[in-house]
């Protein structure tokens, strides 16, 4: 009796451990492991709700200390800001929708020092063509970056420069902050070169592999959570098709845009594929980019969005910038917007998670 009860008490460290759910990186830094256990366990308490460039501009305004037109609508940030790298690669200054990287940066840490979320992704170059990301004109281009590829060594010199910006996002205290990282994103469409018809499986898979390797392996950098998020998904065999691996991804998402009358439906398809997936596998779950044009449904907030996500275990959905010039173009409601009632609605529903919620929450970290 006593062996086995020496046996047991030996052995629960071990099943406490095996019940703590880690990573897909060995060795995520210990802020990436409670940022991944947070996840898993916010997606249980609600939906966090989710705005690109939230911080750095909005409707008729860029870089104005502490502003949000989510802040203007309802009196509190997103839980999960969304950041573009797109352009870091060439060595520029500011990103392709005009934000400075360093000001990325400071974003970054204000939002992980209030206890928020951020997640990045990244519209780069064409590194055959010199083109755009969304430059389809070749269907070598992935090819020509892998190793062996004669357009190998500059996609490296790509990764460089990200690595460089990862490397830099640290706390006062030297801390690296931990994000998402969210790149070669729908690619089940064909619109950027990383596309469905632009690259073969395997060759898709073999990107994120040298990617998330070089990343980690080379430069060192463990500070990272994975995000593989394709656009619209008709059905869950052709989800996973170009899944890389259980080792490289810690979230499974999409994205998913419009507002028709099937929009709803096609939605909680999309939902109902990847939380599943998600809960198969361990991972966390994420609606990675939603949207319509709000100004022509302004109940597109509750009605289509909130009723059809509420069933379900997901931890985050994230709606596009509001681009300072073009209103025309803005996914989250602002200052006036006829959806803004709705919007009030949507954040005081129990269900929505925003900063204040997760604030409230003390969490570890
Ligand atoms: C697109 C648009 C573009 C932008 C790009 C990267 O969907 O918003 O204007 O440059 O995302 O953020």
């Amino acid at each position: 009796m006593k062996t086995v009860l020496v046996y047991f008490l030996l052995m629960l460290p071990a099943v406490a451990q095996a019940a703590s759910p880690v990573p897909s990186d060995p060795k995520a830094t210990k802020e990436a492991v409670k940022l991944y256990q947070n996840m898993l366990l916010l997606q249980k308490k609600g939906l966090m709700f989710g705005h690109q460039d939230d911080l750095a501009y909005g409707k008729g305004w860029i870089y104005e200390e502490g502003r949000s037109d989510v802040r203007d609508v309802c009196g509190d940030y997103p839980a999960v800001c969304g950041w573009e790298l797109g352009h870091l690669e060439l060595g520029d200054a500011y990103s392709l929708d005009s934000v400075h990287f360093d000001r990325i940066k400071g974003w970054i840490k204000t939002t992980y020092e209030r206890g928020g979320i951020n997640t990045i992704s990244w519209h780069l170059r064409n590194p055959l063509t010199g083109g755009t990301a969304w430059d389809v004109s070749s269907k070598e281009v992935v090819a020509s970056i892998l190793p062996g590829g004669p357009k190998h060594a500059l996609y490296v010199q790509y990764l460089d420069k990200v690595a460089a910006f990862m490397l830099s996002l640290k706390t006062d205290k030297g801390t690296y902050i931990p994000v998402f990282f969210r790149p070669f994103h729908e690619h089940t469409g064909s619109w950027f070169w990383w596309g469905k018809n632009l690259c073969t499986p395997e060759q898709y898979k073999a990107l994120w592999r040298f990617s998330v390797h070089y990343l980690r392996d080379t430069k060192n950098i463990h500070h990272l959570l994975y995000a593989y998020s394709t656009g619209n998904i008709p059905d869950g065999t052709e989800y996973l098709e170009r899944y890389p691996g259980d080792d490289l991804i810690d979230l499974v998402g999409f994205d998913h845009y419009g507002e028709g009358t099937g929009y709803a439906a096609a939605l909680k398809n999309a939902v109902t594929i990847v939380t599943t997936v998600a809960k198969e596998k361990g991972k966390i779950a994420a609606v990675t980019e939603a949207g319509g044009k709000i100004a022509q449904n302004p109940d597109w907030w509750t009605t289509t969005l909130l009723e059809t996500l509420r069933p379900f275990e997901l931890s985050y959905v994230l709606v596009w910038r509001n681009p300072a010039q073009k209103p025309q173009e803005a996914f989250a409601p602002y200052k006036g917007h006829p959806s803004s009632a709705r919007f009030v609605e949507f954040y005081n529903d129990p269900k929505t998670l925003f900063l204040k919620d997760i604030q409230q929450m003390n969490l570890s970290r």
